[in-house]
């Protein structure tokens, strides 16, 4: 039976943390990022998402000297582990200046700021050798829909993504879409506005997505059907492959943990346009359980990838003939059935099939 191992997988340091969340103490002891680097290979990683800041920290108030330096240094770091920079992503949401957005700020000077900040994540990833540019765009949005101008707000992501783009003429940007939290409203919901945004812009071919599971569901759309939609244009960079329990707060739950059916189908999809040859990552964005304990949670991780590896050889294995035959004649009961006994392992009867004929009901 063939395995996943075409695949490359990939997660960012922020997927390894802290072990505490608003309502109480922390569970685990903070873990240097170096330390977490170490991880990486033993579990079957070849690539490190990276936001600006976790590159360089406190990148704003460093000279380009030393931001230089470090990413050199960092870059150094990967070699000697077997890895790679897969993308570099502007924190804008963690300095005050991006407290109303960052792009789509009010203040001119906060959204100037943060277009000079993405030119510095520019700079950072081309020193970690990697082309891809992640824009999550965390702030930009609202809590107030009389706050801000969503017309003119789009115009700023896009006069910001330009700016990018001109900055350097080697630079891809894949758009990370979410729907809310922790704004209210967010203004880049979907793929589907992603990928509008991308044409909007002076270089649509360098303007792509990154669809996480969660934040489709959030926006109660189907994670898969989000990602054929990119994939069908030639845009789907890095995914963030995790789960989700209802309409909550983004829970970042390990990959098919609560919604298998939902998982085989993302699987399904990436198999189906070969995503393992575009040479673009697996990316997991999972998070630990709160109750984990320490030194370091990344079960979460591991357990992540051999889902994703055992769905690859469910979608392999899916007996897609049967499948033809039940579409060809309109049963879907049956193909509902055909998915669910593949995913527990159960052959289907022929004889429960018969049960089941229309005439025989009649
Ligand atoms: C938030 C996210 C982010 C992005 C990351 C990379 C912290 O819901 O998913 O994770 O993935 O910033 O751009
Ligand atoms: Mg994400």
């Amino acid at each position: 039976m063939s395995t996943a191992s075409d695949y490359r997988f990939s997660f960012g340091p922020w997927n390894i943390h802290e072990g505490a969340d608003p309502f109480g103490p922390p569970v685990r002891p903070t873990v240097e990022f170096r330390r977490k680097l170490d991880v990486y290979k033993q579990l079957g990683f070849d690539a490190v998402q990276l936001h600006d800041d976790d590159a360089v920290t406190g990148l704003d108030n460093k000279t380009w000297n030393t931001v230089q330096q470090e990413a050199k240094e960092l870059r150094a770091a990967l070699d000697s582990a077997g890895l790679v920079a897969e993308f570099v992503a502007p924190r804008l949401w963690e300095d005050e200046r991006g407290v109303d957005g960052g792009y789509t700020a009010n203040d001119a000077g906060c959204r100037q700021w943060a277009i000079e900040r993405s030119k510095k994540a520019i700079d950072i990833a081309h020193l970690m050798g990697t082309d891809l540019i992640v824009l999550w765009l965390a702030r930009e949005g609202t809590y107030l829909r009389e706050s801000k101008c969503a017309a003119q707000a789009y115009n700023y992501i896009i006069d910001a993504i330009n700016e990018m783009l001109d900055y350097n003429p080697w630079v891809r940007i894949a758009i990370e879409p979410k729907p809310n939290e922790p704004m209210d409203q967010a203004y880049v919901p979907t793929i589907g506005h992603a990928l509008a945004i991308a044409e909007r812009t002076s270089a649509p071919h360098r303007v792509g997505g990154l669809i996480e599971t969660a934040h489709a569901q959030l926006a109660g759309l189907d994670a898969s059907d989000e990602m054929a939609f990119a994939l069908g244009a030639g845009k789907l960079w890095s995914v963030h492959l995790n789960d989700q329990n209802g309409l909550k707060y983004d829970q970042d739950k390990s990959f098919g943990s609560v919604d298998l059916r939902g998982a085989f189908n993302q699987v399904r999809v990436l198999e189906s346009a070969q995503y393992s040859e575009t040479g673009c990552y697996i990316g997991l964005d999972v998070k630990a359980m709160r109750t984990e304990r320490g030194p370091m949670a990344y079960r979460h991780l591991a357990n992540s990838k051999a889902t994703f590896e055992m769905l690859v050889e469910k979608a392999r294995s899916f007996p897609e003939e049967q499948a033809s035959e039940l579409i060809k004649s309109r049963d879907y009961e049956s193909l509902d059935q055909l998915v669910i006994s593949h995913l527990l392992g159960q052959p289907v009867s022929t004889k429960q099939k018969s049960h089941c004929n229309a005439t025989q009901v009649a």
